[in-house]
């Protein structure tokens, strides 16, 4: 982590990586913001899968292994859980070890008979899967979330790829994508009325003053999220108010007035986009979108 924040903010336009929101309070926060009215990505999501479960559930076949990317609260596990015939196994990949502690502790609590082995590991990086032997009949990796939108298309494609490679080759994907849409309704779903997501931003800077006694001052730090057509994407960015020096261990940095960390990208997709962006490694066998086309769940068939 302190490799990472260093080599960030050594960068020309100061940068800082969004896996690094997600500390137990982060966490939180992002929970909350599934809830915001202007946040209209959850709440759409669940709605797709709730109302084209049968479908889905037929694509996934029987004894599926189920591996969860950042898994979260795992709310709508909770409905594969309940939906899908005969769950092997499920399997919550996630880099917060106490926040998926707790999620597996109340999952394990309220469905008993399911084996949940949880991952802890960064799967952005190289991360191991279980060896299940042959108790499943086919791995299904839900990636729910748009969470895919926070790799630069690039990096996705390495995503696709290193993750191709740790699962079988009849695997398939069940995954969230976030679709191109006007821009007010974007803007307004990063900018809350309550500034819960300006809360989120900075508390990434919080979490940097205490895990490697930083010295920000998160006051001086505000929370600018914009989207940006061209490049099909909504950056979040923490403008410093003025100018000022930050410490870390050794190091320091020097912020003009209105300078700005770049903290996440946040793509969306056309479903021609998102079919091209997948397309070395998983065919898009099914997409099922709300009727407004605001979001899509895609189930993908490794090639
Ligand atoms: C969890 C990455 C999908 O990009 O919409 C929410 C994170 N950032 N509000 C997103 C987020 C600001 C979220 N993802």
């Amino acid at each position: 982590m302190r490799t990472e924040v260093l080599e960030g903010l050594q960068q020309q336009q100061k940068e800082l990586p969004a896996k690094l929101f997600y500390d137990e309070k982060g966490s939180e926060l992002f929970e909350q913001i599934t809830y915001l009215d202007e946040y209209y990505l959850t709440r759409t999501e669940r709605a797709i899968l709730q109302e084209n479960i049968e479908e889905i559930s037929e694509q996934v076949g029987p004894k599926p292994m189920l591996i969860e990317l950042g898994s979260g609260s795992s709310s709508k596990t909770r409905l594969l859980f309940e939906k899908l015939s005969s769950i092997a196994a499920y399997v919550p990949v996630d880099i917060s070890e106490e926040y998926l502690l707790k999620v597996v502790n109340s999952l394990r609590m309220e469905y008993p008979k399911i084996s949940i082995i949880p991952v802890f590991a960064d799967y952005t990086s190289e991360f191991d899967l279980p060896d299940l032997g042959d108790s499943y009949e086919k791995q299904l990796v839900f990636f729910p979330g748009s969470t895919i939108g926070n790799f630069r298309p690039a990096e996705a494609k390495s995503f696709l790829s290193a993750l191709a490679s740790v699962t079988d080759e009849d695997s398939a994907m069940l995954i969230g994508v976030d679709l191109k849409k006007d821009k007010g309704i974007l803007e307004r779903a990063y900018n809350d009325k309550q500034g819960i997501t300006a809360a989120f931003n900075k508390n990434m800077l919080a979490r940097i003053n205490r895990e490697l006694g930083a010295d920000f001052d998160i006051d001086a730090f505000k929370h600018h999220a914009f989207y940006d057509e061209e490049q099909g994407r909504i950056e979040m960015h923490l403008v410093s108010q003025k100018e000022q020096s930050v410490t870390i261990g050794d190091k320091q940095f020097h912020f003009e007035d209105g300078e700005s960390i770049h903290t996440e990208n946040s793509y969306k997709y056309s479903l021609a986009d998102f079919e091209n962006l997948v397309d070395d490694w998983y065919a898009v066998e099914e997409v099922w979108t709300d009727e407004q086309e605001y979001f899509s769940i895609q189930y993908l068939k490794r090639k």
